[in-house]
């Protein structure tokens, strides 16, 4: 969601959804757009030539696909790890090695629209190993090894459709949960090709249990629980004494199909669902569910082989709550609720209406009070609807317009982002009184504080992840870039510190202090390690092998040549595979491979590592190729040459270096 248009909001109050309008505009303009920035602020985000922020800031690039790196406080970009998108800066989803992480039962799928990054935990507290991410359109969820930066596995989600409310970690990422957000109908092909208006009898949502290893960080989805059909847009595991248990927003509990803006706006109340996932563990250890058709592939990158490992599945485990009653509950809650977040403290379940003017707050023991008394209003498509009175903890009262999004301090307070009037609003959760807020520009929607969603966040700043930011940079174009912006949370009243501008849409994003991720860095990759079916591990290991029309080079590079660099006997109709090994055993010292006509990007190889680009040469002639990453004095001359004969040509096939005496 990037502009919201007046017109919608012209034609809900037309429609009679006139309390819908302001959700459609533009959020409400502080009066002035520059803020109010007081005293030495700048000292406070200034990190001095060659230091090093305190945090770690992983910001989701909503759109683009990918998980940009910020350090918090400065703001400054440090990477862009590619995940669900092909990257051209690295190879990533170019090279032969990393293109069948992007594949999927759909086939290669170059793009994906990712939202929530969410790192591993121990004891409920963000542990620096691992950050997850969701691919919302063609359903995947993403882990990032955080000693390398990079994307170490990735699983598809069969039964689901619109992965949203995902990858939200149980307390010692003994799973990670996808949540769907379109129902859709499921089983065979009879079963799911019906009319869209059969949406109540036939649309179901599904959640996930994915499982990771925690030596491997491999991938495969536990079992799978079966859901009335509605849409389900957030979730946040219990912890402390709701540990055990998951909660998700649900809205179109009206199960509209068709103009949801209006239709799926009808209802004073949605549900939270809260879904007791220990009761589920055990059912699913002991039989109670059944293997249902759900093929899907999982991906794993070996460190070893520097290669991508894929595994095909065709089935899954799937629990059904009306047969298994005491898995899920809802909770009434008001009005088409989006974020779901859970207090340090396990006891308090924040659902944040975005159509409500209040926000509810829910008690974890008054929940289980009402499971254990049966203390129900009615049911929805056979699952019990908890009485709202009974476990509420109460309302905050006017809080603002549009809440969204809540974190938390660990002082007792929460914060809460308001999309519609572009501010965060600081709560105290046990009174419910709001303290404080203040305005951002423009349009928030997530907002962040270290460690915000755990049991012990690190608290001392907040990070709103805007819309919009009309105004607030030099323009560009049509696309204004996006942004971020900074506040202090230490004292009584949230005080801006700093904008910046971020990559694609920052969505959802988590910082953690960068002590807690640097122990695992990785610098380069053990040569002596390196299990690549083609490596070469020194220059006298290099060599050309004729396969049919398949040509393969193994090829190193170091600083300053590529061995071999003198190729002959390629022929049209060939393709030729270059697997290049980097050589060097030293930090920040890629290199990087291109070939005039290749159709992809070049590749950049790091340390110790192989990676291969395919080249079908189209051309009959001599053909350069080069290091394109500014390795040393002498990059400019680490290049070679192909020479590229007509088919049936019968010029032999070598790779050589050649020693050279100027003048001869
Ligand atoms: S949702 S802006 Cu995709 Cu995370 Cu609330
Ligand atoms: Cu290697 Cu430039």
């Amino acid at each position: 969601m990037k502009r919201p248009l007046l017109s919608t909001a012209a034609l809900l109050i037309a429609g009679g959804g006139a309390f819908l309008a302001f959700n459609s505009m533009q959020g409400c303009r502080p009066a002035t757009t520059v803020a109010a920035v007081q005293g030495d602020v700048a000292s406070k985000v200034y990190v001095k030539p060659g230091a090093y922020d305190e945090f770690y800031n992983f910001v989701s690039g909503g759109f683009s696909g990918q998980l940009a790196v910020y350090g918090i406080p400065s703001g400054r970009l440090l990477r862009v790890i590619p995940v669900f998108s092909e990257d051209p800066q690295s190879g990533y989803g170019y090279s032969e090695e990393t293109k069948p992480m992007l594949t999927t039962t759909h086939g290669y799928i170059p793009w994906d629209d990712s939202h929530h990054p969410e790192l591993s935990q121990t004891d409920g507290v963000p542990d620096g190993k691992w950050c997850f991410i969701n691919g919302n359109n063609t359903p995947r969820i993403a882990l990032i090894d955080l000693g390398t930066f990079r994307t170490k596995s990735m699983i598809e989600i069969p039964n689901c459709a619109g992965n949203h409310s995902s990858p939200f970690t149980t307390g010692n990422s003994e799973y990670v949960i996808s949540g769907t957000r379109f129902s859709i109908p499921m089983g065979t092909e009879e079963e799911r090709d019906v009319p869209i208006d059969s949406y109540r009898e036939n649309f179901k949502g599904t959640v996930s249990f994915i499982k990771p290893e925690a030596e491997t960080g491999k991938m495969s989805i536990a079992f799978q629980i079966i859901t009335p059909g509605m849409n389900f847009d957030l979730s946040h595991a219990g912890k402390g004494p709701s540990e055990g248990w998951f909660f998700f927003s649900c809205y179109n509990s009206e199960q509209a199909y068709s103009l949801l803006e209006v239709n799926a706006s009808q209802n004073d109340k949605d549900y939270v669902m809260a879904l007791n996932w220990k009761k589920a563990e055990e059912y699913a250890q002991a039989g109670k569910g059944k293997m249902v058709p759900g093929k899907h592939v999982t991906n794993w990158w070996n460190d070893e082989t520097h290669t991508t490992e894929s595994k095909i599945v065709d089935q899954v485990l799937q629990l059904d709550p009306r047969e298994l009653t005491d898995l899920i509950y809802f909770m009434p809650c008001p009005k088409s609720p989006h974020g779901c977040d859970v207090d340090p403290s396990g006891e308090f379940i924040v659902g944040s209406g975005k159509l409500a003017a209040l926000i509810p707050v829910f008690s974890f023991a008054k929940i289980q009070e009402a499971i254990a008394k049966n203390d129900v209003e009615g049911d929805f498509q056979g699952i019990p609807v908890l009485k709202y009175a009974s476990v509420l903890h109460g309302e905050v009262k006017r809080p603002g317009l549009g809440p969204l999004h809540t974190e938390f301090d660990g002082k007792g307070n929460a914060y809460t982002s308001m999309f519609v009037s572009s501010e965060i609003v600081k709560w105290d959760l046990k009174t419910l009184e709001v303290l404080d807020r203040v305005p951002t520009y423009y349009s928030i929607g997530h907002l962040s504080i270290p460690g915000g969603d755990s049991k012990k966040p690190w608290g001392k700043y907040v990070i709103a992840y805007n819309k919009i930011t009309k105004d607030r940079f030099l323009p560009t174009g049509p696309e204004l870039t996006q942004s971020a912006q900074l506040y202090n949370i230490e004292g009584d009243k949230m005080e801006l510190l700093l904008d910046f501008p971020t990559i694609g849409e920052p969505h959802y994003a988590q910082s953690i202090p960068a002590d807690l991720v640097r122990p695992r860095e990785v610098k380069f990759f053990d040569i002596n390690e390196n299990q690549h079916e083609f490596v070469a591990k020194g220059e006298k290991e290099t060599k050309i092998e004729r396969r049919g029309n398949e040509v393969h080079v193994w090829m190193t590079t170091i600083r300053s040549h590529i061995t071999p660099d003198n190729i002959e006997g390629i022929k049209m109709g060939d393709e030729v595979f270059f697997h290049v090994t980097n050589l060097e055993q030293d930090w920040d010292v890629p290199h990087g491979f291109a070939i005039k006509g290749a159709r992809t990007a070049e590749l950049l190889i790091m340390p110790g590592e192989t990676q291969t680009l395919k080249w079908v040469p189209n051309h009959v002639g001599i053909v350069p190729f080069y290091c394109t990453d500014f390795c040393s004095a002498l990059h400019q001359e680490m290049q070679g040459y192909v020479r590229v004969s007509p088919a049936g040509s019968k010029v032999p096939l070598t790779a050589v270096t050649r020693s050279f005496e100027p003048g001869s």
